[in-house]
């Protein structure tokens, strides 16, 4: 089958090659994906749509009338519309606040053992950021060895999690006209796990009441993640396994091999697939797949915990979030290991269809028809190897009729930390500084975030950010986003050409892509930290900046926590499917206007890429406009 044969319905779900061609097949195999589920699903439920559903107590469910004349205007207890939605959002809010927050718990864990010289593997790679994360923490480290150091930072951290009175030390990186804007609106994080247990304790019933304050609660729990949990990961990430530079690799289905025992690591924390890359190059492991006829190992990534690897490592990637399944299709992987976040619990009914094997590990994450092999990271590269072990004996169940592997594979260049960003430019950010000033740069986009079937597979990405850098908008990515901006070959310096006049020369002058691979969901603290040197560079706060934010496929609470402390950090963003608050005429005016005076930035909606480009462009000019240059 060529994409000239494909039915009109695939050819809606994607505009990648390669998942157009697995879309295919699995149509053909009678195979479904979550674009048949959505289908199914359809009419979707017009209540939760508008966020006017609540079971927050056994008196409801309830659901308010979203028609004028007709139907309940409150619930039992008399909760109106404005209310339920405002509760419902920041418990989205907590969702994405405590999965990104516990991941960052997890790597300080990490952190901690291996200080304690019982990490089972695990080094410390970065010691200049070690150092520097020390300073900001007032620690010691003249004349004491890395452990020490390390020891005394992570117990540091650790505490930020449960910490009552604050501040999180982070959140002072941000610029000084924030934190006390931040400050002055109550909105200044304490600590990480009281934000996101004070919002389950105020959405219980009969206890806020008021919109306008609900959604502050969720501004505080959203900062907390953005420069707390979030950028804990991020930081503690890069003091384990090393601060990403630029590297290059491969994206897209394509990056499996017919001819070697293929190993799909999904989901996201570094802990795990780190282990699993270096147990998959030990000597022993790739005797056994030799022995078992295959040509070597080959590991691949999905999803974040595959960007961290791209990051660092340079592993290819296979896919964004709604190729998970479509990579099993594939019939060509022995076994794809899942830790936590965006793991459909659909892989493991399907992976039953193949020789596939799905292999759960956190104690936080079971799925029906997966095998569990727990990991511990005290016994890391123990368990690691027999993970890959279990992969690699796999190999021989292989049905060679079943495998069916798209060609697409694309070239990229990551690994763009703020160091690598500053290395790049010399080691100051002046010349970034100048070309925003003289225009060539007219101004920065971050655009990052999932897939949703909602939307058409990578359209709402890959067009944005085309019409973007079109316009001489530099892009800083992660997540979702940034994969489907590697395979769509955005991520190369040659994409500079794709560029307008201005952003082309910077670009080809310093050699880097015109959209810039800055990592996972958790290093959109990248992102913030790079947004807070350049403002602080201007003297200016955050939301003066000739920057905007988009997450043209978002689907996760995590993306809700992120837009939250995304525009709270004074940034405007746009969305490209529509959460649930328009039952709320209040929220829906606080997020879309009323913020603006509050803290500087708000949502904006727009599924059209293109129209989201304008805005986005338009926002960009109005700053520039405004800064005088
Ligand atoms: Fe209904 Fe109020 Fe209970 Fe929600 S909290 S289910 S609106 S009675
Ligand atoms: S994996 S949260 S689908 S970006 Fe971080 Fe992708 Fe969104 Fe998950």
């Amino acid at each position: 089958m060529t994409e000239e044969t494909y039915s009109e319905k695939i050819m809606s779900r994607s505009i990648d090659p390669a998942a157009l061609e697995m879309l295919a097949r699995a149509e053909e195999l009678g195979f479904e994906t979550a674009w048949d589920r959505l289908e199914a699903m359809l009419p979707q439920c017009g209540f939760g749509e508008l966020g006017i559903c609540c079971r927050n107590c056994n008196m409801g469910p309830c659901r308010i009338s979203p028609f004028e004349e007709e139907g309940p205007k409150v619930g039992v207890c008399g909760a109106t519309a404005d209310i339920i939605v405002a509760r419902n959002l920041i418990r989205m809010i907590a969702g994405g606040a405590a999965a990104h927050s516990d991941h960052g718990r997890d790597i300080a864990h990490t952190l901690l053992l291996t200080a304690e010289g019982k990490g089972g593997g695990y080094e410390i790679k970065d010691e200049a950021k070690l150092k520097a994360l020390a300073a900001e923490y007032g620690i010691e480290t003249e004349g004491r060895s890395k452990e020490e150091i390390a020891l005394d930072l992570a117990r540091a951290v650790y505490a930020e999690f449960g910490k009552q009175e604050g501040p999180i030390q982070f959140t002072r990186r941000a610029p000084e006209k924030r934190v006390a804007l931040w400050q002055k609106l109550g909105v200044d994080p304490r600590g990480i796990d009281r934000e996101i247990v004070e919002i389950m304790h105020r959405t219980h019933i009969g206890v806020d009441n008021d919109p306008v304050n609900l959604i502050l609660q969720g501004i505080r729990a959203s900062i907390s993640d953005g420069w707390g949990g979030s950028m804990i990961a991020t930081e503690l990430s890069d003091v384990l396994f090393g601060t990403p530079t630029p590297i290059r690799s491969r994206a897209n289905l394509g990056v499996l091999k017919a001819d070697e025992v293929n190993i799909v690591m999904h989901g996201h924390e570094p802990t795990l697939s780190e282990m699993i890359v270096a147990a998959a190059q030990d000597p022993e492991m790739i005797a056994l797949a030799e022995r078992y006829g295959a040509k070597g190992i080959n590991v691949v990534g999905m999803c974040c915990t595959g960007n961290e690897v791209l990051m660092r490592h340079g592993i290819p990637i296979a896919g964004n979030f709604l190729q998970q399944e479509l990579a099993v299709i594939t019939g060509a992987v022995e076994a794809i290991i899942v830790d936590v976040q965006c793991i459909m619990p659909a892989l493991g009914a399907l992976s039953g269809c193949f020789h596939t094997k799905l292999i759960s590990t956190s104690p936080k994450a079971k799925f029906p028809g997966a095998t569990h092999i727990e990991f511990h990271e005290e016994h890391a590269y123990d368990i690691a190897k027999e993970i890959v072990r279990t992969a690699v004996e796999n190999y021989r169940f292989r049905k060679p009729g079943q495998v069916h592997i798209p060609d697409e594979k694309t070239e990229c260049m990551v690994g763009f930390s703020v160091e690598a960003i500053v290395a790049a430019l010399g080691g100051t950010l002046d010349p970034l500084l100048e070309a925003i000033k003289s225009g060539a740069i007219r101004g920065i986009g971050a655009v990052v975030g999932c897939n949703n079937p909602k939307i058409q597979h990578d359209y709402g990405h890959v067009r944005l950010l085309e019409e973007l850098i079109k316009n001489d908008v530099l892009i800083v990515t992660t997540g979702c986003n940034a994969i489907a901006a590697a395979k769509a070959g955005l991520m190369l310096p040659e994409a500079a050409e794709q560029a307008g006049e201005g952003l082309k020369g910077v670009c080809q002058a310093l050699g880097i892509p015109p959209v810039l691979h800055m990592g996972s969901c958790v290093d959109i603290s990248r992102i913030l930290v790079a947004c807070a040197a350049i403002a602080n560079a201007l003297g200016v706060d955050i939301s003066d900046l000739p920057a905007a934010g988009a997450a043209p496929e978002w689907m996760s609470e995590k993306a809700v926590s992120i837009g939250t402390y995304v525009i709270s950090s004074g940034v405007f963003t746009v969305l490209g499917t529509v959460p649930p608050v328009l039952g709320s005429p209040v929220v829906t005016e606080l997020l879309t206007q009323g913020a603006n005076d509050v803290i500087g930035a708000v949502f904006a909606v727009e599924p059209d890429p293109f129209k989201a480009a304008k805005l986005m462009i338009d926002h960009i000019e109005e700053k520039r406009a405004a800064l005088g240059i």
